[in-house]
């Protein structure tokens, strides 16, 4: 079969009335962006690209360069694109117009530049997560307010993950889809069409650190998962965390299994450790349409109405058998305790 580009797919889609020539152009500048920081990721101590920024973002996390630099490639290609009208990132609090001079389009851009960052210094995988709202009619000049948007309303969401290849997963709401960087030609090459997650799973990804800290029905959960053939489960689990929300993710992606960032003590005031808008809200997209589930525990992400650019959820999201069976364990608690 001959190689398809992901510039042809983009052709394939807009021709299918999946998406029109406005998100097509600014999926394009997108992963041009990613190209830029897969360059920069790749050269590691040799482009003097590792270590600290000395600075903090707006949730008080320590920047690596690498943060800031990747922010700024995607900044810089987005403002020029004329697809967008405004953007916003993780790493700042605001939302970022699009500078006077430069055309503007009908398009919100949210993105974690450089997900999994405190991977970076020690070569692990690590990526960019984005989401893509519709700017509402009449803002001119968007501001927070007009990207809280619940999840079901993205128009597309992709992760790129920097690892042994570079690798694009996309979704418009029509399946979701990998292409793969062929580094001789710069080009995205489409890899695997219509991916397809497992509903069933032997597989979960935990930080097992925050174990004492869970509520009881994560608890219990996990507690059946690690009690594995002697338990109620009446099979074994195997247990893998990369501590990059994009490898672990597409390791689902791939090979099926289910991923938890539950509430815990420690980060209960904060509602959760990951974003909604730019990480929990892009992955589900990405996963639901690929026949898995995403929740936080209660709810389904994508259903959530959020109220903070930077706002943070509990994640669950995976092998559907599984993300409904903690659900149904928190719901269940819910219930007895109510
Ligand atoms: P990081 O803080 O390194 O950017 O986005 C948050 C995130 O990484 C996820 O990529 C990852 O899944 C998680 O945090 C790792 O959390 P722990 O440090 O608790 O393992």
């Amino acid at each position: 079969m001959k190689p398809v580009s992901l510039i042809q797919f983009l052709i394939e889609e807009r021709r299918a009335g999946h998406i029109n020539a406005e998100l097509s152009l600014l999926i394009e500048v997108v992963a041009r962006a990613c190209k830029r920081i897969a360059v920069a990721t790749g050269k590691g101590a040799l482009g003097g690209v590792l270590g600290a920024a000395g600075t903090d973002n707006v949730q008080g996390e320590a920047q690596k360069k690498l943060d800031v630099i990747s922010n700024e490639i995607l900044l810089e290609a987005n403002a020029w694109g004329g697809h967008l009208a405004a953007c916003a990132s993780e790493e700042m609090e605001d939302p970022q117009p699009i500078p006077d001079g430069y055309p503007k389009g009908n398009h919100l851009l949210l993105f974690d530049p450089l997900d999994g960052s405190s991977n970076i210094d020690v070569n692990i995988s690590v990526g960019t997560i984005f989401s893509v709202l519709r700017c509402p009619d009449g803002a001119t000049e968007p501001r927070a307010a007009h990207f809280l948007q619940p999840g079901t309303t993205q128009l597309a969401a992709g992760y790129v993950v920097y690892g042994p290849s570079t690798l694009l997963v996309l979704t418009f709401g029509h399946g979701t889809h990998e292409f793969t960087l062929d580094r001789e030609i710069g080009s995205f090459i489409l890899s695997r069409r219509d991916i397809r997650i497992p509903e069933e799973t032997g597989e979960f990804a935990i930080n097992m650190s925050n174990q004492r800290h869970w509520e009881a029905p994560m608890q219990r959960y996990i507690g059946e998962l690690l009690a594995g053939r002697d338990g109620p489960r009446g099979r074994d689990f195997n247990m893998r965390w990369v501590a990059s929300m994009v490898a672990d993710v597409h390791r689902i992606v791939t090979r099926g299994g289910v991923f938890f960032y539950p509430l815990d003590a420690k980060i209960r005031d904060k509602g959760g450790k990951l974003r909604l808008m730019y990480e929990a809200n892009p992955m589900a997209f990405i996963v639901e349409q690929a026949g898995g589930a995403a929740t936080t525990g209660r709810e389904r992400i994508m259903e959530l109405q959020p109220t903070g650019l930077h706002q943070r959820v509990p994640v669950f999201l995976g092998s559907k058998q599984e993300v409904e069976l903690a659900t149904h364990y928190h719901r269940e608690a819910d219930g007895a305790q109510g």
